[in-house]
């Protein structure tokens, strides 16, 4: 039975809290999560549990001689080019966690790859899919802001302030040579070019490890990036992400100012959008009955039934999904995107390793 028939059928790479809510989604978006696979056979039935997957594999081998059409990869960053060239050479439709890959040429190859092989080829680059989030994208498209004339804002959180917190991401092997600017700075970055529709074109950055050691090991990736930048349209932004800032949780702030109105997305308060004007500036509140209709496309509950993450990467669950059974929703975050974001983590690791010297940004 053709995909677009049948009750799609999936699997999942990984058993963390990633694993968690990508299983989550693809039950309410109706698929049959029939296996997942942890670090190792013994962790099969773990991985099962935390997905809700029906069983546990006991390896990759195992899940992709399966009959499943979806894998979805929610393991360690370095393993994410073995697991996604495998399981597309199997034939199956990949949504891999961001950074897609932990160099430029890797992501490169890996969207060349689902090209070739004519399988989506998807990165959740979840925050697209807040109704606020479609709602600035579509005032900004229609012109509200007037001229754009700054980017700016943060992603902050402090779940690594402490010496001795450890994670895989820290491990420069297991997560790549940037941990705070792929994991979190890419999301902001990918925000701000989804809802301007411009890119960041040069970009001048430092990085700053504040636990130098943790655990008694060396630690060789930034818990903090600072940078500076300009798009292609020749707006001018800064940004701070820090995985060391007590207090922040997973605060991802977006302000552009325009010289008409001015707009405010707070990840941490998803269902309301800041307007700002010189006169009577306005909180919008995610009300279906006042949403653009891009907006309302992504919206998932009544007004005043609050919406967050989860509702996000439902969505953006459903929106893979349905490209898989042959349509093309907008907005939804392919390979292209993952192999864009790689392109910017580099310009900031080069730029940071050259005494924060402005880098172009190569946009292909
Ligand atoms: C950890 O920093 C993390 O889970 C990221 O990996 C996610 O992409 C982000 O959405 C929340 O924080």
């Amino acid at each position: 039975m053709s995909t677009s028939a049948r009750r799609l059928r999936v699997g999942i790479v990984g058993g963390g809290f990633m694993g968690r809510v990508h299983g989550r989604s693809a039950l309410v978006a109706g698929a049959q999560v029939v296996g997942a696979i942890g670090s190792s056979p013994e962790r099969a039935g773990a991985a099962a549990d935390a997905t809700g997957a029906e069983r546990g594999f006991a390896d990759l081998d195992e899940l992709l001689a399966a009959d499943i059409d979806v894998v979805h990869v929610c393991t360690p960053n370095d393993t994410h080019l073995p697991v996604t060239l495998a399981a597309l050479e199997a034939g199956k439709h990949v949504v891999c966690e961001k950074p897609l890959a932990t160099s430029v040429q890797d992501a490169a190859g890996l969207h060349a790859a689902a090209l070739e092989a004519e399988r989506v080829g998807v990165v959740p680059f979840v925050y697209r899919y807040h109704p606020m989030v479609r709602e600035l994208r579509t005032r900004i498209a229609e012109g509200e802001a007037g001229v754009i004339t700054s980017l700016h804002g943060s992603y902050l959180q402090d779940w690594l302030a402490g010496e001795d917190d450890q994670n895989w991401r820290v491990d420069d092997e297991a997560g790549g040579p940037s941990r705070t600017f792929a994991d979190i700075g890419s999301h902001w970055c990918d925000l701000t070019e989804f809802v301007t529709g411009d890119r960041i074109a040069a970009i001048s950055a430092q990085l700053r490890t504040v636990r130098a050691r943790r655990g008694g090991a060396e630690v060789r990736t930034e818990d903090l990036a600072t940078a500076q930048f300009r798009t292609e349209a020749g707006v001018v932004g800064t940004i701070v992400v820090s995985q060391v800032a007590a207090g922040r949780k997973n605060r991802l702030y977006l302000e552009v100012s325009g010289t008409e109105s001015s707009f405010g997305f707070d990840q941490e308060d998803p269902d309301r959008l800041w307007v700002g004007r010189r006169a009577a500036s306005q909180l919008l509140t995610r009300d279906p009955a006042t949403l653009s209709p891009p907006a309302a496309r992504v919206n998932r509950l009544p007004a005043g039934h609050a919406q967050g993450y989860q509702d996000a990467f439902d969505s953006f669950v459903a929106d893979s999904y349905a490209a898989v059974r042959g349509d093309r929703p907008d907005g939804l975050p392919d390979f292209a995107a993952g192999a864009r974001s790689a392109r910017l983590i580099d310009a900031v690791l080069r730029s940071a390793a050259a005494d924060s010297a402005w880098i172009t940004v190569e946009n292909s």
